[in-house]
């Protein structure tokens, strides 16, 4: 690239503070390995090449992490490895993160013996190395340990939603002991002067909404993010909040906590428009230029076209940085990268006064979420009861409900099909409408499982048939589960019966498990762009093996469309977990 960058710190900071500076600054806070070196055109090994990178790219400062930080340093026994996947520079990558289903603290015992680490133990030699090596007019980002994913990841997601709900104490301890350490970490990093801000990362949200209840960050997260901003504003360093997902529910609480900018505002999961009409004057909005298609999927001239609208949308008055809807990860074209970053020059300059319509390109925009087809049609049977008791999460009063109807002449399989199953469809409901999180999805659909296996024998007495199998799995190359761990129970929930192959699935191991199942569904789920083309490869694979026309397929995930599911040859999507098991009854009917 011939633009030369005079990095300016200053340009950082008016933007956060929602004024407008010179040009619109760029705000991606990481890039994968792969794409630094193939920007830079050599390996990016030493903390001045990573300051060389940072500066040649066009960033007014370089990022650095401290504090206790997942996936891959988390302890000993807590990460896993996935398949190798594909990257658009040639190389093929395995990454590692956190056990899913169960983490290393899930009882007192284990966070007795846990060896926790003290602040003194990190080393902090890159901050003394940065305060020596960084330019003039640039500064470094911090980006602190994280607390609420660290906690889930010690936990293990299954573990952590019960325990919210549960096992509190335990729940408390922990965000106590993270909490902790990463404040005080927090305050070590920033006695170096080159320090100019701090990057608070915790994926709260997932694309309809929070994952847990805002309560519970209200009671355990915030106050620590609170502590931080405090000591920002005194110190004036910048105060950045990094969250994917829709956090609309707690952009007033961020506000109140003292954070000066929010990243990335994935485009699928929030309406940038909205909310820079919201918050625009508060908080400064970083991000938004969409991974999930235009970043991996598009041109450069698509990219440079979003960057055009972006910055004529949401440059005006300042308050808003260019960057990716999630980092630049290694599947992201090295001619995107630089268009993104060239599009930022070309059109960010301040004061801002942009047609319409500039440059032609393909824009993705905000995706309504759709809400739950089916109404559910109240039978003489208390439906709402119900809910209530499935909602509890113990099996116990459900079962008690069952029996007392059953005691008024019902057969079990009619109670589950005119009470228990629509019971389960509006707790469906209420989660797709935000009325519920995840935790209390889980408990319901725990509650769920305990009733039905207590009864199954009386059910199958009375011959009742469950609606078919299906067989489900992550893609290959992708072990995203939280959500395929959703599918799976709402379709439980509604009567399936499910084999769950894992995360990271090959189309060979989907044709041989349709061989030994033979269900009448197979089920993917992909979470990343890269991962989706794996769904087709799989169609394909069963077509080969003459498997095709024996079952049907469902394909969802958050980067997943219907338009998507359509071009693969795919019988049915669903944008969420009831809608899942909606579709696959839907299917089999
Ligand atoms: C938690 C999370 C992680 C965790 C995963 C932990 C785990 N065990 O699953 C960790 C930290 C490990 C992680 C890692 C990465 N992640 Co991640 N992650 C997320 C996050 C924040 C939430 C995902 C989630 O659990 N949601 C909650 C569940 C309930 O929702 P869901 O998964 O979407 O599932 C629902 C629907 O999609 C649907 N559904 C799901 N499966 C199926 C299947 C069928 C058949 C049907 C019908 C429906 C269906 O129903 C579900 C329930 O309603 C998302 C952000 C987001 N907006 O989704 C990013 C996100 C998925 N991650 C992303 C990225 C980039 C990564 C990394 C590459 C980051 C990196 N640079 O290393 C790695 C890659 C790991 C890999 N190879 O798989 C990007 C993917 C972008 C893209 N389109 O390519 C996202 C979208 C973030 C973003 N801002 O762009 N991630």
């Amino acid at each position: 690239m011939s633009r030369k960058n005079e990095p300016n710190f200053e340009r950082y900071l008016t933007a956060l503070h929602c004024e407008e500076p010179d040009r619109v600054p760029l705000g991606d806070w990481h890039v994968d390995q792969l794409a630094k070196d193939a920007f830079l055109g050599k390996k990016v090994k030493t903390l001045q090449d990573q300051v060389d990178f940072w500066c040649a790219a066009g960033f007014d400062y370089v990022t650095a992490s401290s504090g206790i930080l997942e996936p891959v340093r988390a302890p000993e026994g807590m990460t896993t490895k996935g398949d190798a996947v594909r990257t658009q520079y040639g190389e093929s990558r395995q990454r590692e993160w956190a056990h899913e289903h169960e983490g290393v603290i899930t009882n007192w015992e284990q966070f007795e013996k846990f060896h926790w680490p003290s602040v003194d133990d990190f080393d902090f030699s890159q901050w003394d190395v940065l305060d020596q090596i960084l330019p003039s007019g640039m500064k470094a980002v911090l980006l602190l340990g994280k607390i609420y994913t660290t906690v889930w990841m010690y936990m293990g997601a299954e573990t952590f939603f019960y325990s919210l709900e549960n096992n509190q104490e335990l729940v408390a301890a922990l965000f106590e002991k993270v909490g902790r350490i990463q404040y005080e970490t927090f305050l070590r990093v920033i006695e170096h002067p080159c320090v100019g801000a701090v990057l608070n990362p915790d994926d709260v949200a997932h694309n309809t909404g929070l994952l847990v209840n805002p309560k519970y960050l209200r009671k355990y997260v915030f106050p620590w993010y609170r502590k931080i901003g405090d000591v920002c504003r005194e110190k004036g360093l910048g105060f950045v909040f990094h969250s994917d997902g829709d956090c609309t529910e707690i952009m007033d609480d961020l506000v109140a906590c003292g954070f000066h900018g929010f990243h990335p505002v994935q485009p699928n999961a929030m309406d940038i428009v909205e909310a820079k009409r919201r918050w625009g004057d508060k908080l400064c909005l970083i991000g938004n230029i969409n991974l999930d298609s235009t970043l991996t999927l598009g041109t450069p001239e698509d990219v440079r076209a979003e960057v055009y609208e972006r910055i004529r949308t949401i440059g005006p008055g300042g308050g808003y940085m260019v960057a990716s809807s999630n980092s630049i990860t290694d599947y992201v074209p090295l001619a995107n990268m630089k268009a993104m970053i060239e599009a930022t020059f070309e059109f960010g300059r301040y004061p801002i006064q942009l047609e319409e319509g500039g440059v032609k390109g393909k824009i993705w925009t905000f995706r309504a979420k759709p809400k739950i087809v089916e109404e559910v049609v109240p039978d003489q049977l208390d439906v709402e009861g119900y809910v209530r008791v499935l909602l509890g999460g113990d099996p116990s009063p459900v079962i008690e409900r069952v029996e007392k109807d059953m005691g008024a002449g019902l057969q079990v399989s009619e109670i589950l099909k005119k009470a228990l199953i629509p019971a389960m469809t509006i707790v469906g409901k209420k989660f797709q409408n935000g009325e519920i999180y995840i935790p209390e999805m889980m408990l319901a659909a725990k509650a769920m499982s305990g009733a039905i296996s207590h009864f199954r024998d009386r059910l199958v007495t009375q011959s009742e048939q469950t609606l078919g199998t299906v067989i489900i799995g992550t893609v290959k190359g992708d072990l995203h589960d939280i959500g395929k761990n959703l599918v799976i129970m709402m379709l439980e929930g509604q009567g399936f019966r499910v084999q769950d192959l894992g995360v990271s699935v090959s189309s060979e191991a989907f044709v041989e498990a349709v061989k030994a199942h033979h269900p009448q569904i197979v089920a993917m789920s992909a979470l990343l762009t890269t991962t989706m083309i794996e769904m087709e490869n799989t169609i394909q694979a069963l077509e080969k093996a003459g498997l095709r026309h024996e079952v049907k397929v469902v394909v969802g995930g958050a980067p997943v469309t219907e338009d998507f599911a359509r071009k693969i040859g795919a019988d049915g999507y669903a944008y969420d977990a009831p809608g899942a098991a909606l579709k696959c009854k839907e299917l089999v009917s």
